[in-house]
């Protein structure tokens, strides 16, 4: 139900995702602080990693620990002002046996310092071979045509670079629901996810929110056991540490579950961001637990930005595009009208015509009390009172709502009305208006699979919205009586015409004023 809904996403916003006190088992933390870089905090795997436990560690200053020039080299990656998170150390412990070579990643966060542990790439060997697949990925995916096919190019790549079982761009709305444009999938896997859409509850908002600044994420194994870090007894240490820009920060109990729950063992994810915000997420999914080695994680983190900038380059592309075909479509609607009487008229029997400037399902033209449509368009008794209801509302000359049940109460939510409406004032006092019609969106929706049949066997007590599918059955619930928003450029085109044709309007007046004088 919807309240339940609703309950879900404030529940799962108000998590404090960036602190969660844990961290996965697949690397180690130490926290630093001081004039001398003293270990404040450590995680209590510590020994696996640095083959010291973790009490030991705590109050002990760094070069202790690794020695004059390590420490150095520490100090300079640690003061500089910009630091990238694209640099980790390598680093080897000179009086202990550590049990295996390791990179440290380093961020600094409230004056502390913070230093990941984690297995290193074994094979170096393999850069050369692993350079020419990251080059051909750069190539295909400058290549590809329109943002679909760039997005169907990226999941194939991103998928071969990760040797992931499953590869998907998640591309979010204008409301962060989230629908899964393209897919690229093992052999032996079928398609599963194409076009399936997600309601925004599934990555709330301060999840996505850090997603913004951390642009790529790991989680070798969804069924790992979370490892708590000490501090020192300190009162300072008492509070929970900022994990925002940690790799190995423990993940949302509730994602793991929704991943078991999906069959995912292991994910990678990539942010896709358009002018700073996100636009969509790759998604990769593994059956087995699966670790991304840092110098690996850099290469898709870039691949990642190599996407972001071939999207920003066709949407700018198909906005210019848009543009374009708007205004060369505009004089072929009013030659139209010219040969028409009323002219109005003319607006829907140009073809290419008025679902040609703006995508929509049906348009209706209103004029003293008479219309005509093309397209699905609702019965005109329904359109009159539309018409009405935009004059007695005086809901101004351009008036676009992609949730119209909502806002206008002679609109049933039924399965046939209109669920967005784009309407033009042409003359209030006359209830002359031109209309586009969108349908609600979940008639809209392609299934990829039966979507009777459930996905997985799944475990029947866990919470039943985390499975994917009832998670689609949410997200049909959240746009009930909803439409496809419509674009800012859409709204402008059609305000656009609005002016050209009230030109019209008013010669056509005149001429025949001039008739009957
Ligand atoms: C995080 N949810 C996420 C992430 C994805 C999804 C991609 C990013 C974390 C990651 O795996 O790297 C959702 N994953 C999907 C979807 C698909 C997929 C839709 O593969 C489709 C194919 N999630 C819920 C509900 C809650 C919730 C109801 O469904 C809350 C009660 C929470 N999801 C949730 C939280 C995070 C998350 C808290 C953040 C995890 C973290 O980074 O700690």
């Amino acid at each position: 139900n919807a309240a339940g809904a609703r309950e879900a996403t404030t529940d799962c916003e108000g998590e404090p995702i960036h602190m969660p006190g844990t961290i996965q088992p697949h690397g180690a933390l130490l926290v630093l602080g001081g004039p001398d870089l003293v270990v404040r905090r450590a995680s209590c795997n510590s020994a696996e990693f640095l083959g010291i436990p973790p009490e030991a560690l705590l109050g002990r200053p760094l070069d202790g620990l690794l020695g004059p020039s390590q420490t150095a080299q520490l100090w300079m990656v640690a003061s500089d002002p910009q630091p990238s998170r694209f640099n980790a150390v390598k680093l080897s412990l000179p009086d202990v046996v550590a049990t295996r070579p390791f990179d440290a990643l380093f961020h600094r966060v409230n004056g502390e310092l913070v230093v990941e542990l984690e297995p290193t790439a074994d094979a170096d060997g393999e850069f050369g071979a692993y350079y020419r697949t990251v080059q051909r990925a750069t190539v295909r995916l400058q290549s590809a045509g329109d943002v679909a096919d760039l997005c169907e190019v990226a999941a194939e790549e991103v998928r071969r670079v990760t040797g992931f079982d499953r590869a998907m761009v998640y591309r979010f709305d204008a409301e962060w629901n989230g629908e899964v444009v393209a897919e690229s999938h093992a052999d032996d896997l079928p398609p599963t996810y194409l076009g399936l859409h997600f309601p925004a509850s599934d990555i709330p908002a301060q999840a996505r929110r850090l997603y913004e600044t951390t642009l790529i994420r790991a989680i070798p194994d969804a069924r790992y056991v979370p490892v708590g870090v000490v501090g020192l007894d300190d009162p300072a240490i008492g509070s929970q540490l900022d994990m925002s820009g940690c790799v190995l920060r423990s993940v949302s109990p509730m994602h793991l579950e929704y991943l078991r729950n999906m069959g995912v063992a292991a994910t990678l994810t990539i942010s896709i961001l358009r002018d700073g915000r996100l636009w969509g997420l790759i998604a990769c999914h593994h059956r087995r637990p699966r670790a991304i080695p840092f110098d690996r994680r850099v290469t898709c983190e870039f691949f990642g930005q190599v996407i972001a900038a071939q999207v920003a380059i066709r949407e700018d592309g198909e906005e210019r595009a848009y543009r374009l075909g708007a205004s060369a479509l505009r004089p072929r609607l009013l030659e139209q009208m010219a040969r028409s009487t009323p002219s109005v008229w003319g607006l829907i029997q140009a073809r290419p015509g008025l679902l040609d400037l703006i995508d929509a399902g049906g348009a209706a033209v209103v004029r003293e009390g008479e219309c005509r449509t093309v397209g699905v368009s609702p019965g005109e008794p329904a359109i009159l009172e539309i018409a009405e209801w935009l004059a007695r509302e005086e809901a101004g000359v351009v008036f676009a709502t992609d949730a119209l049940p909502d806002r206008c109460p002679v609109v049933g939510a039924s399965a046939e009305a209109p669920a967005g409406l784009l309407a033009l004032e042409l003359s209030r006092e006359r209830r002359s208006y031109l209309m586009w019609f969108r349908p609600g969106r979940e008639r809209v929706v392609h299934w990829a699979g039966d979507p009777n049949k459930p996905m997985l066997p799944g475990d029947p007590t866990g919470p039943a919205r985390l499975h994917p599918r009832r998670s689609f059955d949410l997200w049909k619930q959240t746009v009930r009586g909803r439409s496809e928003p419509w674009k800012p450029r859409e709204v402008a085109a059609a305000a656009e015409l609005r002016g050209a044709v009230l030109g019209v309007l008013a010669s056509e007046e005149q001429l025949q004023d001039r008739a009957r004088r």
